[in-house]
């Protein structure tokens, strides 16, 4: 088994209801060990769009990191899928911050993630789950203005 923290956003549609898919469809491929709080959050990026409801999930998998991916993958574009209209924006993003100690570099896949260490929208729930994986002073240092909500 493998100790994996996944983040999801979204800021489209029932931004709320796309995690909570996001949540349920990650349990049919792994276990899930743990939901943060939800966080409003400020668009990361400098592009203009709408706030993100963002959470991080601790989930167990026997899956392989690669094989682990093609479920996120699959399980975003089965959002996309329900949701969006064609070439629309995205209702679910899905990423991978850190899958157990393991290291991987290609365009497939970064592990772990390469710019989470930049993001408060990641770094707040992940610590709000994992406090020993985020060192101290990183937080403060991350960028983007966000917001305790509540639970998913
Ligand atoms: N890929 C490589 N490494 C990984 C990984 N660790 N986890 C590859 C997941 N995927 C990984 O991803 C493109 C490809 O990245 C995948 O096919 C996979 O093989 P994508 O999700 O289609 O691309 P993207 O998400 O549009 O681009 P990018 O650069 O990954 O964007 P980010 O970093 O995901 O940022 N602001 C707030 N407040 N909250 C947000 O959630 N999200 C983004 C998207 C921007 N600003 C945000 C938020
Ligand atoms: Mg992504």
């Amino acid at each position: 088994m493998t100790r994996v923290f996944c983040s999801l956003g979204s800021n489209m549609g029932d931004a709320r209801a796309n995690l909570t898919f996001g949540v349920t469809e990650l349990s049919t491929v792994a276990t899930v060990l743990a939901v943060s709080p939800l966080y409003e959050t400020a668009p990361w990026g400098g592009v203009d769009q709408d706030p993100f409801l963002n959470i991080v999930v601790e989930v167990d998998t026997d899956l392989d990191a690669l094989a682990f991916l093609e479920q996120c993958l699959a399980i975003e574009a089965a959002a996309h899928r329900v949701r969006e209209v064609r070439w629309g924006p995205r209702t679910l993003d899905i990423d991978i911050l850190l899958f157990g100690n393991e290291v991987h570099d290609s365009d497939t896949l970064t592990v772990p993630h390469p710019r989470m260490w930049e993001r408060t929208f990641v770094l707040a729930p992940l610590a709000d789950l994992a406090p020993e994986l985020v060192p101290i002073g990183l937080l403060e240092a991350a960028d983007g203005e966000v917001a305790k909500i509540g639970m998913l």
